[in-house]
């Protein structure tokens, strides 16, 4: 190697050192920064309603049972077979598609709540499979089996947290610093266990209920861009122009791979 190549490789490293590091914060590429100082405050009056239903067509293979292997405690939580809960749609309609503002309100200031939402470890799987919370507001695992599970979190940058939550009862409650929609959750122990968290960086976001629907309120008027996300189907987005006090409907729909 030539003194220059070396050189060059050298500050390479050195830049690697200083700039490459894993878990460093770094706002989200898609939403463009607004200094908070320059942000407004949302005028409860003036803003409105997005709803729609998140249609699919075609059908998805039929789920596979779960399969809890010598796991007594996750055998015994449940009456009958259980079922994978990661494509559920019936009539055509798309359950757990997770719907946000993804563009269009970055100028606005959004207060963090201080309401935690919830992840229950029950009967060996997450419930809800599919969640959302505002950055930095809490997120509470909860462990209802008597058995261990651990929570693994898989951010897309940085380090995820990875803990055990080995006894029936126990609750660890966690906020995220970074928007992300999604970031996986797994169980290392139960490999069937998967559940996937939104962090937004506002409460415009809702989930799609059983029959596709969902509706996300107090929304600030303007012209946004709404993204759908499900797991198995991936994105898909639409602009909406919402005026102040507005109702916009907005449906999606979804082909399913032949
Ligand atoms: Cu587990």
């Amino acid at each position: 190697m030539t003194h220059a190549a070396t050189a060059l490789r050298c500050s390479l490293l050195l830049l690697c050192a200083v700039g490459c590091g894993g878990g460093e914060e770094e706002p989200a590429p898609e939403i463009p920064a607004v200094p908070e100082e320059e942000r407004m405050a949302v005028d409860a009056a003036t803003t409105g309603t997005i709803r729609g239903v998140i249609q699919v067509n075609g059908d998805f293979p039929p789920p596979k049972k779960v399969s809890f292997g010598t796991e007594t405690a996750c055998n015994a939580a449940h009456d009958g077979p259980v079922y994978f809960d990661t494509a559920l749609a019936s009539e055509g309609k798309l359950q757990n598609a997770f719907v946000w503002v993804k563009q269009g309100l970055e100028g606005y200031a959004f207060p963090t709540p201080t309401e935690e939402q919830v992840v229950d470890q029950r009967g060996c799987i997450y419930q809800p499979h599919v969640v959302g919370v505002q950055v930095g507001q809490p997120l509470t695992f909860v462990n209802s089996d008597a058995t261990t599970h651990n929570v693994h979190t898989m951010p897309s940058k940085g380090t995820g947290a990875n803990f055990s939550m080995p006894r029936k009862g126990m609750r660890s409650t966690r906020t995220f610093k970074r928007p992300q929609v999604m970031m996986k959750t797994k169980c290392d122990i139960h490999p069937w266990m998967s559940a996937w968290i939104g962090v937004v960086p506002h409460p415009a976001f809702a989930i799609s209920a059983a029959d596709g629907t969902y509706e996300i309120k107090g929304v600030p008027p303007g012209d946004l861009v709404l993204e759908v996300w499900h797991e198995k189907l991936g994105t898909q987005t639409q602009t909406v122009t919402l005026a102040a006090k507005g109702e916009a409907s907005i449906d999606f729909s979804f082909e399913l791979p032949k």
